[in-house]
């Protein structure tokens, strides 16, 4: 099959090699000069490349995989621009907490300052948004600093890491080269004093939250959240919506806040989602739970007097030994402060009859539909106003949601990824007009990969989240740029492969959603929707307040 392989191991070689033993099986690229000996090398070797058709597409298909997997995506691109292309989302990786691993060629060592092909410093390009960024320096360090990235995008705070990878690099000889031993995790366990001292701290507290990142989320920390709320008896919010404590998904949690006398933060770090530590009264106490040795200053900045102690311990780590203590009791009030937390907004009513479609009607249908058949499920949502929505509306198993950085324009890439990682789930996306022209290409990255998912678009013909805000800031007279075409994204699904329907009327919104589910393969449901501001995940008594658009 592959009879004009070099018969010599080549750095190339042995980075793949190395990625297979460390279990990664594979990886989302486009290809380039610098990186085809590692194509070359992937051929036989277990690894699957899926080839993208833009670079920052491939990051996001690596940020969805890491997330439903708990694997760290791979993604490999080639160098300068194919690098920059890649940049972007590596910002949504990060706050997000993605362990992520992005591959790039880079120009070959030799030509060093003599103006190579597509040369560009690919370490400072992404070191504002990685854990780490480096340009593997030799052949017998290869291995090593690959194991070691695979390992330090897990570790602590997980995030993306990037290596570049110099095309003379991968072409040279390799034999002989060690194939470099295990890296350990390098987590800081907390100590049972610690876990001991923090589970009485909760249980003397009258109204005590804790509160996490998209680590805790089901998606991604299983029945963790969980585990602990119920054994300490307390409510566990894990916070990953850009609308922060206004997440539509979580109705009354900043009024919620107000009401705690003791936060727990475990590893969220005390940001705009939490209104930097504001939405809590002056007495309140926290207690801010850091994985990185060193960081935190956010916390102490932010909360001032409010903090009470600063702990360096993998937040998980900690997590799972106090949902390992005995159960704590709990008294009449603890139990009504718990019941207070948790609560989804309610869907409206799904009314048949032939009429124009709004945002809510659109998501509670889809909700609908995509549990019918009782299996596993997982959504994918992006946009703006109308991703809210669907994060509101939209009951699933697992999801991936653009995150804390509020990036837009996700969707397709997380979706082949759900769709390979999860073969047998149903999975849905649901995403603005605006959001889905990003990567609309990835529709024939998905028929090729044998990827199956559904893409519903809530079509209303405009840049909503930015047009409301136009009006909300500016006036209604003020309101310009952000409009849309009712272009039909369902033909460019049909053209690219897949199948395309188009809705138009409430009438046939349930049928066209049944039949895109049962069709199977990449199924897009263009829907014309009257754009409607998400709900503002305030209590209905409280005043509208300014939010981030993402
Ligand atoms: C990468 C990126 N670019 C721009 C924005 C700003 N932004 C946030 S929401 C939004 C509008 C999205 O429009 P659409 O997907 O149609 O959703 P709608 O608000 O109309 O429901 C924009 C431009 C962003 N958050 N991220
Ligand atoms: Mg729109």
């Amino acid at each position: 099959m592959n009879d004009r392989r070099p018969f010599l191991l080549r750095g190339a070689d042995l980075l793949v090699s190395t990625l297979v033993d460390c279990g990664v099986t594979r990886i989302f690229s486009l290809s380039g000069n610098q990186i085809m000996p590692l194509y070359d090398a992937c051929l036989g070797s277990g690894i699957e490349i899926v080839h993208v058709r833009h670079e920052a597409a491939a990051v996001f298909m690596a940020e969805g995989w890491a997330q439903l997997t708990g694997e760290v995506g791979v993604a490999l691109v080639t160098a300068g621009p194919g690098a920059a292309n890649a940049v972007g989302p590596l910002m949504s990786a990060r706050q997000s907490e993605t362990p992520l691993l992005l591959l790039s060629g880079d120009s070959p060592r030799a030509q060093d300052g003599m103006g190579a092909f597509q040369t560009l410093d690919q370490v400072a390009a992404t070191a504002p948004f990685t854990k780490h960024s480096a340009r593997v320096g030799s052949v017998p360090t290869l291995a090593h600093e690959l194991r070691a990235a695979l390992t330090l995008a897990r570790a602590g705070r997980p995030g993306p890491v990037h290596l570049a990878l110099p095309q003379d690099l991968l072409t040279q000889r390799a034999e002989g080269v060690p194939s470099s031993s295990r890296t350990a995790a390098a987590t800081v366990p907390a100590s049972e004093r610690e876990t001991a001292r923090l589970a009485a701290e909760i249980a003397e507290a009258r109204r005590p939250l804790i509160v996490t990142s998209g680590l805790f989320s089901p998606t991604r920390g299983g029945d963790l959240a969980r585990r602990l709320g119920q054994r300490l008896a307390v409510p566990v919010v894990a916070l990953e919506s850009p609308r922060g404590l206004r997440d539509p998904a979580q109705p009354g949690l900043r009024q919620r806040m107000a009401d705690a006398d003791l936060v727990i933060s475990l590893g969220k770090s005390v940001d705009y989602m939490l209104d930097f530590g504001r939405a809590t009264s002056a007495d309140c106490g926290w207690i801010v739970v850091e994985p990185e040795d060193g960081a935190g200053e956010e916390a102490v900045r932010n909360l001032g007097p409010k903090l009470r102690r600063l702990i360096a311990a993998d937040p998980r780590a900690l997590a799972q030994g106090l949902a390992e203590l005995p159960e704590a009791g709990c008294d009449a009030g603890r139990r009504d402060w718990c019941a207070r937390f948790g609560r989804r907004p309610a869907p409206p009513v799904l009314d048949e009859t032939p009429g124009p479609i709004d945002s809510g009607l659109l998501c509670a249908t889809l909700s609908d539909v995509l549990g019918a058949d009782g299996g596993e499920t997982i959504l994918v949502s992006d946009g703006g106003e109308f991703g809210q929505w669907a994060q509101a509306l939209v009951q699933a198993d697992r999801r991936l949601i653009n995150g804390p950085a509020g990036g837009i324009g996700g969707a397709l890439g997380h979706a082949v990824a759900a769709s390979l990682a999860c073969p047998e789930a149903r999975v849905a996306v649901a995403s603005g007009d605006g959001s889905i022209g990003f990567h609309l290409a990835e529709l024939e990255t998905a028929v090729r990969a044998g990827a199956a998912f559904v893409v519903v678009i809530g079509n209303d013909r405009r840049w909503n989240a930015e047009h409301l805000l136009q009006i909300r800031e500016f006036g209604p007279d003020r309101v310009h740029g952000c409009e849309l075409s009712g272009a039909r994204y369902d033909l460019v699904a049909a053209a690219l492969g897949g199948t395309g329907a188009h809705v138009t009327c409430r009438s046939e919104l349930r049928g066209a959603l049944r039949r895109a589910f049962a069709a199977g393969g990449v199924v897009l449901v263009n829907v014309e929707i009257e754009g409607r501001a998400a709900p503002s995940g305030e209590e209905p008594e409280a005043a509208e307040t300014a939010q981030p658009d993402g």
